[in-house]
């Protein structure tokens, strides 16, 4: 069996056991729609200059894209081949064309339609995948200026992507916290690192061994800080020989560069991880929601239980007494229930009080519940979202404050009918296909790997 019949596979298994959820849960498929519809995807982000676009011309073997020495390009340009010539597509037509997997990007607004674009190049590999060229993160505050979310942007062409190359120089190692938080939040926890390349470049420009020793370190610890992980990643150490003052002192790093052309070729193969990490992500999604309705449920469930004993005690004190108290005020009826039992001589018409009272009673407290008891548990859930589940795991923190929306909005309309067993048996089905099916697919595509 190869990927494209596994993913085929997946897809089929997604829609059959989990639309439905989808749906009920109000998860939007979008991002994962926009996967599988177009190829596969390589991003290339990073701090200003730190040569992402040479690095590109360097792959195709043509001066494709503008380098220079301040930030030079402010545009998002996609690269990529149809085996048709060469030619550019403006942004405008690509966040309107429905084959494309960039509709949902025309929310960012003109500003960024303005600054995206697709080359089409004459590069063969290209048919088969895209790269992503994108603007040099500036700092925290000049990013305000760009006129759209360029965090969101790149969050969202995260998502897309298959293989995210992040690139920074030896220099500027410090806005590298800023652009992996954009796109770590957007990729499952699942896929731990490594759809992540970290990139070290143009480290020609260290002036000594161990001047690149030093930046090397400070980078490792950077990067346990913002990945929380003892063990450093793959860093890709490189330079362009075509730019370095004296490429023969590196020359035992050109292999790297190498590898890292290799890699990034690869990245088709990536493809099929990438749409089930994406299938995880979402159903995680879906579980928190399910978990968090779940909650309110059951509180919902010893709550109508508390009512219920209730109801049940006021019930059969109105059942034996009511008729006394009515006796007392109005003397009606003539004999009471509790007299006529007493005395052994009950009759029909006896009941006529007591059940009159019980289905007063029991009229009332099914009242409290619907109008008092239940809106008020739904009000206090919503107030203090937070406390439904536990977020024990960063990754829970992170997709809670996704879904925390939704499940506000879900419980706003929350019917007293869904305290039954509803989301609990959908929590089960959405637990049993993290745990059996996706890991099944996981598996098997560790065999064909
Ligand atoms: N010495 C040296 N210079 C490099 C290297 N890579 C790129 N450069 C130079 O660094 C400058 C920035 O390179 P770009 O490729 O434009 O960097 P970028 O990341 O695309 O920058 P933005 O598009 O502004 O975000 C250019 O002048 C390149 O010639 C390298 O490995 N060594
Ligand atoms: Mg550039």
């Amino acid at each position: 069996m190869n990927e494209k019949e596994i993913q085929t596979e997946i897809e089929s298994r997604v829609q059959k056991k989990l639309s439905d959820l989808f749906t009920t849960y109000k998860t939007d498929t979008d991002s994962l729609q926009a996967i599988l519809k177009w190829k596969p995807v390589v991003l290339m982000i990073g701090n200003y200059s730190s040569g992402k676009s040479t690095f590109i011309n360097e792959l195709l073997g043509q001066d494709l894209q503008r380098t220079g020495q301040a930030p030079t390009d402010d545009s998002f340009t996609i690269i990529t081949s149809d085996g048709s010539g060469e030619g550019l597509i403006p942004g405008s037509t690509l966040v309107s064309d429905e084959k494309l997997p960039f509709t949902y990007f025309k929310d960012f607004g003109e500003q960024f339609i303005s600054h995206f674009r697709l080359k089409k190049v004459d590069v063969p590999f290209l048919e088969n995948m895209a790269i992503i060229d994108s603007p040099g993160m500036l700092d925290t505050v000049t990013e305000k200026d760009r006129g759209y979310d360029y965090m969101r942007v790149l969050g969202e062409f995260a998502k897309l992507a298959d293989l995210v190359v992040l690139m920074f120089d030896p220099h500027k190692a410090g806005t590298i916290k800023e652009t992996y938080t954009a796109i770590r939040d957007t990729l499952p926890e699942s896929s731990g690192e490594d759809r992540i390349v970290f990139v070290m470049s143009r480290i020609d420009e260290c002036d000594s061994v161990s001047d690149l020793v030093r930046s090397f370190g400070t980078l490792c610890w950077n990067l346990s800080q913002m990945t929380g992980r003892k063990d450093i990643p793959r860093i890709f150490l490189t330079f362009s020989e075509a730019m370095a003052a004296n490429p023969e002192s590196y020359s035992e790093w050109k292999e790297e560069r190498n590898q890292l052309k290799q890699k990034i070729q690869s990245a088709p193969e990536f493809r099929i991880n990438h749409i089930l990490q994406d299938i995880d992500r979402q159903v995680n999604e879906i579980k928190l929601i399910a978990e968090a309705m779940n909650a309110v449920a059951r509180k919902g469930r010893a709550k109508l239980g508390n009512t219920a004993k209730f109801g049940f005690a006021v019930s059969l004190f109105v059942f034996f007494f009511l008729g006394v108290i009515l006796k007392g005020m109005t003397g009606f009826p003539e004999q009471t229930f509790l007299a006529a039992l007493l005395g052994g001589t009950v009759q029909m018409h006896h009941f006529f009080v007591p059940a009159c009272g019980v289905a007063g009673t029991l009229l009332v407290t099914s009242l409290l519940f619907t109008k008092w008891t239940f809106p008020r548990l739904r009000q206090k859930a919503r107030n203090s979202l937070g406390n439904l589940i536990t977020l024990e795991t960063d990754y829970r923190k992170n997709l809670w404050s996704k879904v925390e929306n939704r499940v506000n909005e879900l419980l706003k309309n929350m019917r007293i009918s869904e305290i039954w067993f509803e989301h609990q048996t959908n929590l089960g089905k959405i637990v049993k296909f993290l745990n059996k099916d996706l890991q099944e697919f996981y598996e098997r595509i560790r065999k064909i790997k």
